[in-house]
């Protein structure tokens, strides 16, 4: 076999999609390889680069060991075999951030790089809209959904990525003017050997930033050497730290806004709002600015997201949260605000230890599950209510409610076994809910 490709990208779907057009746009024929039989981006490949090959429904060694480069998607293990073999031969492989790492390598550092177990979509689009109102031509993107890659086209003084711990294990050079990891709780153990592995890989950020914003209120965040280095927590600040004090967000002494005053609900969301304003902070937008987005903006969907007020309980869709410690979240910053609390929780756990639900699930009134983890999730509360789907799920948690109570749909686990995604799963639930009888 003749060695014809010197570039492999790994895995289509959205990112390998964006690293075949940025490779084309530099004149490199790159060799497509998916494990998938009919993977996602199969058709757009073929229409806006038709000379572009794809192997799909495995991934083919005889390419691989030949190759001088592999760019391989988040969606895939460094430790697949065909994977192992490639670097045991010591063929590079790296990931499309640490692609867009390198093609700006020479501009001035102009990254606010954002990681964490929860919370980072959020943070990413705060400091988007935070840099956007101050004026600065700014992109945003990452594991948010548009890939980083993509971005390059767009004229951008700032790019703001959501990075997750998948596309930290292969960057290396990305040179960010500032950067955080929100916190750390367990996800994705089914890619992670332990929580200390999974930490690793999102603490890698911190190397590869000029500064570093930890969370004060959560140890694992720490970065394990002194950097340069400065915190955000709901605690009040002390010297130059970020916090709330007198019910105010403060900067040190400085006062931005009163939480009295901010649009998203939850502490959770307060953290993520602090953490953004200390983010923004380093590429000098106005406290005035910060101020005017903690007032304006109130969230995204999906998350803790209000989709219908009937006979007077609240349906709160909050389908992002994938993991343990985002639900364990959605019921601490409910419990503060409204009535009883019905859970809907289940799907894929990812290999999950479930047991930190405990405490939060006291605080909830009725237990709903459904999903392939679901029962392992029921058998945390006496009394849970198992179901077989979501359709079941909303009719049971409405028959339980009465006016004043919350059904919240956190799920604490992946979709994919019931959906192709978060989104259709909070889609349906939705629906489900806006059939519902009643004002
Ligand atoms: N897969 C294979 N074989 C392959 C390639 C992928 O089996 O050859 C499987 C993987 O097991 C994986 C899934 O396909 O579960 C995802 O791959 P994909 O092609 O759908 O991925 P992309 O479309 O490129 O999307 C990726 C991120 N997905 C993942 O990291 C799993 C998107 O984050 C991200 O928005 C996008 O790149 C642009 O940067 C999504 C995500 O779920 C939202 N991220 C995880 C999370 O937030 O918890 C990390
Ligand atoms: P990510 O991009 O990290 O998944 P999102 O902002 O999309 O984060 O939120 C995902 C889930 O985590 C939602 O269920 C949300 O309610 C919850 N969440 C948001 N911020 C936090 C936080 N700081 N701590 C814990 N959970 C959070």
């Amino acid at each position: 076999m003749q060695n014809q490709y010197s570039h492999i990208v790994l895995g289509l779907g959205a990112t390998g999609l964006s690293v075949v057009r940025y490779l084309c746009g530099k004149g490199i024929t790159p060799l497509v390889m998916d494990s998938r039989r009919q993977p996602p981006g199969a058709e757009t490949l073929l229409t806006s680069f038709p000379d572009v090959k794809l192997i799909s429904g495995g991934f083919d060694c005889r390419y691989l060991v030949q190759a001088s480069q592999i760019i391989i998607s988040p969606g895939i293990a460094m430790y697949t075999p065909e994977v192992r073999v490639a670097l045991d031969m010591g063929i590079e492989v790296i990931g499309d951030i640490e692609l867009f790492a390198r093609e700006i390598a020479d501009r001035t550092p102009c990254v606010i790089g954002i990681t964490g177990s929860n919370g980072k979509s959020t943070v990413t689009t705060l400091v988007g809209e935070m840099a956007r109102e101050a004026g600065i031509a700014v992109a945003v993107g990452g594991n948010i959904g548009l890939p980083a890659l993509d971005l390059l086209h767009e004229n951008a003084d700032l790019f703001v990525l959501e990075l997750s711990s998948f596309q930290l294990e292969t960057t290396h050079s990305l040179k960010c003017v500032a950067a955080t990891c929100l916190n750390i709780s367990e996800d994705h153990m089914d890619r992670y050997s332990d929580l200390a592995a999974y930490r690793a890989a999102k603490l890698r950020l911190y190397q590869q930033s000029r500064a570093v914003l930890f969370n004060r209120d959560d140890k694992l965040t720490i970065p394990p050497e002194p950097m340069n280095q400065n915190s955000f927590g709901l605690a009040a600040p002390e010297c130059d730290e970020w916090g709330i004090s007198d019910g105010k967000i403060c900067h040190g002494s400085s006062e931005i806004v009163p939480i009295a005053e901010v649009s998203l609900l939850g502490s959770h969301n307060h953290a993520n709002l602090i953490a953004a304003m200390a983010l923004v902070d380093f590429v000098d937008v106005s406290k005035q600015v910060m101020a005017e987005v903690a007032r304006t903006f109130t969230g995204l969907s999906h998350r803790c997201e209000v989709v219908a007020i009937k006979n007077g309980i609240t349906y709160v869709n909050d389908s992002k949260a994938t993991n343990v410690g985002a639900t364990v979240a959605a019921i601490d910053g409910l419990s503060d605000h409204l009535g009883d609390i019905i859970l809907i929780a289940g799907g894929d756990g990812k290999g999950a230890d479930f047991t930190p639900l405990t405490a939060a699930l006291a605080k909830v009134t009725h237990l709903i599950t459904l999903g392939r983890d679901g029962n392992k999730i029921a058998a945390l509360k006496a009394g849970a209510i198992k179901v077989d789907s979501m359709a079941g799920a909303v009719a049971k948690a409405t028959e339980l409610a009465t006016s004043g109570d919350i059904v919240l749909l956190s799920p604490a686990c992946a979709s994919l076994d019931m959906y192709s995604n978060f989104m259709a799963r909070g889609d349906d639930f939705r629906g489900l809910v806006e059939q519902l009888n009643g004002e």
